[in-house]
């Protein structure tokens, strides 16, 4: 998969290259190419904001820049398949697992990392002629720009890629997989049995696999409904 990453903080984007995303780079399962905007203006102070029409305040991305960056890498691509540009933004759909995971199956990603008040409505609409454009959100709540947002989405896609992940079974068995029923996960424990006068529940040390499954699950609903109620009536 190829993930290109377009930002006026291209630095913010470091973080990409450690842990199992760097790993899996070096595997050659993923190319991430992370741009700087600004290398698409032409003033002498690289100007990527403007005052919005119609008044209000903080600034707007201008267009142009933004035009350029996109035509230039909507060229870029070697593969047939349209590629999905992710504009973020507080106002986009909001990302879950189920778009992780049809995402982690596209050939190639592009971000397009919104600052100040958003990028000028026009490049979005333009953008559809050659990408299959989303804007999307990742929670209900504003942070300054899209990078750690684009990163959060980078990781979350990533280890659904087949081979980024060590034991495949671990996704099966986490919070929001259809195996668990789009439950959040129940409680682990590991050794010792007994820790600081608290002791793990019995029944998992009984070997006895279906109680086992059965009280996991129990645990899974238990904790869905006290936290986020509304899976469950997703679920049904
Ligand atoms: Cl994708 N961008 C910004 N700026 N704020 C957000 C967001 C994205 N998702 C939640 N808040």
């Amino acid at each position: 998969m190829r993930i290109d990453v377009i930002s006026i903080f291209p630095e913010y984007l470091s973080g990409l290259e450690l842990s199992l995303i760097g790993k899996a780079a070096k595997a050659g399962l993923l190319d991430i190419r992370v741009h700087d905007l600004r290398d698409w203006t032409h003033d002498r102070h690289r100007t990527v904001d403007d005052t919005p029409y119609g008044g209000g305040a903080g600034m707007v991305m201008k267009p142009e820049p933004w035009g350029e960056a996109l035509d230039d890498l909507a060229e870029s691509y070697e593969s047939d398949e349209r590629p999905t540009l992710i504009f973020t933004s507080p106002s986009g759909e909001v990302f879950n697992q189920k778009l992780a995971e049809e995402l982690s199956a596209k050939e190639s990603i592009a971000f397009a990392c919104g600052r100040y008040e958003g990028i000028d409505a026009r490049v979005a609409k333009w953008a559809n002629e050659k990408f299959d454009v989303r804007e999307v959100s990742i929670g209900d709540y504003v942070l300054n720009g899209g990078e750690v947002a684009a990163m959060v989405m980078t990781e979350a896609i990533v280890r659904l890629i087949p081979g980024v992940i060590g034991n495949p079974q671990s996704l099966v068995e986490e919070s929001y997989s259809d195996a668990e029923e789009g439950l959040l996960e129940y409680p682990i424990y590991t050794k010792p049995a007994s820790w600081r006068g608290l002791d793990v529940p019995e029944i998992l040390l009984s070997g006895n696999h279906g109680k086992i499954d059965r009280w996991r699950r129990e645990q899974s609903r238990m904790i869905t409904s006290l936290r986020r109620p509304e899976l469950l009536e997703e679920g049904e």
